[in-house]
């Protein structure tokens, strides 16, 4: 096996890793590999150390790097024009130089802890430019690049100032992947329209080379969740939290997202309030737990959303709650892998309703856990989750998040719908699922790579 480097803004230090570090890190291993990137604390570079048989090699980020390629180019600029503009991009040419110091300095980095000839695998949107960067300094190496993020319309990426220099650095990749066949469309009609390449099926000639792009849909590791599903502990838990909201009577919605404007939580809780209103549903029948993880606190478009959000729980509790019972549990706060599965099995109906996401894991998390075959997913049609959990099995409701009659209505005909009915779409989702984990996903990206 050649060696293998991950390149990704974050290194696999977590307490509690997720899908993609335990599908990535025991390849790492076997292969005498290594994996570059950010401890997450600025001006903080510890020297390459071991962990869990992987050499680690961080990327030193001072404040102002946080500021302005983290939190600037990367999480104001692209991430809001990747995701439709649901919020308004800001470009900021101090962020864009950053943006390319940095990239350089994690290219070097790959470089220094790349073996000859070495596969290396670059991941996400604070990284684009490191593939050609990298192909610059080590011609030798294979290089494959993975955007979990989705990949926009051509039209809202021409806005993307130094537009030409995105994409060149992606195609310093021999493989570029994607979460949707459509964003590899897009990337691959910009190549022609933008540096005037002539892409033919899914490959481009660049420099003298072909590249790939295509789409490899991501996925979790199903084993992980189906056991934390099967813990007697976890059980108990989801038994006591039904308890503790009402027991068997009250209808439990589930919504965990990281608190993200793109993830739709605001139009959720607004539809959620209106069904209430409307005497759809009442206090004593339903209950709805929003789980929302702290997430990029420092940027002020996510101030926003946590106020818009606590200001409207606040609206529901107060004129749809009675002493010692609310329709609506928020929590700002993160969870551990066991408890997110505890509240997957209690709930009997799962809200992922985002305005446009890559893939969202939670839905796929959601599925695993239920080993029951009980449980509805309303699912949004502008997550990456939609082609495989609704279109290709009819298994999830849809809708529209835009269109909050649709999501009422979404809503509605997940729970008037019958048992029977519910248990094999939960059936035909978990066959999806179960049959395409993370590690088959990263399978067939490095096997494609080669
Ligand atoms: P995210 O935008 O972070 O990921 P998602 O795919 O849903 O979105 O993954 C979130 C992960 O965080 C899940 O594993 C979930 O269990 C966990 N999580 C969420 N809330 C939590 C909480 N309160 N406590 C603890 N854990 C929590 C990006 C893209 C997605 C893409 C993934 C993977 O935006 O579209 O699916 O990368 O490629």
């Amino acid at each position: 096996m050649k060696p293998f480097v991950v390149v990704a803004n974050r290194l696999p230090v977590d307490a509690s890793p997720g899908g993609l570090v335990s599908a990535l890190h025991p390849i790492a291993r076997s292969s005498g590999g290594a994996w570059v990137g950010w401890t997450g604390e600025p001006d903080e570079r510890p020297e390459p150390f071991e962990h869990e048989g992987v050499r680690i090699h961080p990327v030193e980020l001072s404040g102002d790097d946080v500021d302005r390629y983290y939190e600037g180019q990367s999480n104001s600029t692209i991430w809001p024009l990747f995701h439709d503009s649901v919020e308004p991009p800001v470009h900021r040419r101090a962020w864009r130089v950053a943006y390319e110091q940095v990239n350089r300095r994690f290219a070097e980095a790959a470089a220094a802890a790349s073996a000859p000839g070495a596969t290396v695998w670059v991941h996400d949107y604070q990284l684009l430019l490191v593939p050609g960067m990298l192909r610059e300094l080590r011609p030798d190496l294979r290089i494959g690049f993975f955007l979990h993020i989705p990949f926009p319309p051509v039209e809202l990426f021409m806005q993307l100032p130094r537009r030409a220099d995105f994409l060149r650095g992606m195609l310093g990749a021999d493989l570029v992947g994607f979460q949707q066949p459509l964003a590899a469309q897009n990337f691959l009609r910009l190549t022609a329209q933008v540096l005037g390449l002539r892409p033919d099926g899914e490959r481009v000639e660049y420099e003298g080379r072909t590249v790939t792009a295509r789409a490899f849909p991501i996925s979790i590791d199903v084993a992980e969740i189906e056991a934390l599903a099967a813990d007697p502990a976890v059980q108990d838990s989801a038994r006591r939290l039904r308890k503790d909201l009402g027991g068997d009577r009250r209808l439990l919605l589930l919504g965990v997202d990281r608190l993200d404007y793109t993830k739709g939580i605001d139009q959720r809780i607004e539809a959620y309030g209106e069904l209430l209103a409307d005497g759809i549903i009442t206090n004593d029948e339903a209950v709805l737990v929003q789980v929302a993880t702290p997430s990029r606190m420092r940027v002020d478009h996510y101030r926003q959303l946590r106020e818009r959000v606590e200001r409207e729980v606040g609206r529901i509790n107060g004129e749809f709650g009675d002493v010692g019972r609310v329709p609506l549990h928020y929590l700002f706060q993160s969870r551990t892998r066991a408890e997110l599965v505890a509240l997957y099995l209690a709930a009997d109906i799962m809200l992922v309703t985002p305005l446009r996401d890559g893939m969202n894991l939670v839905a796929k998390e959601y599925v695993a856990a239920r080993r029951d075959e009980g449980g509805a997913l309303v699912l949004s049609e502008f997550t990456g989750a939609h082609s495989e959990l609704s279109e290709l099995c009819g298994g999830a409701f849809s809708v529209n998040p835009y269109d909050v009659d649709d999501l009422k209505r979404g809503i509605a005909s997940a729970i008037a719908a019958g048992p029977e009915d519910l248990a094999g779409r939960m059936r035909r989702m978990r066959e999806q699922v179960r049959a395409h984990d993370v590690d088959r996903w990263a399978r067939a990206f490095l096997d494609t790579l080669g």
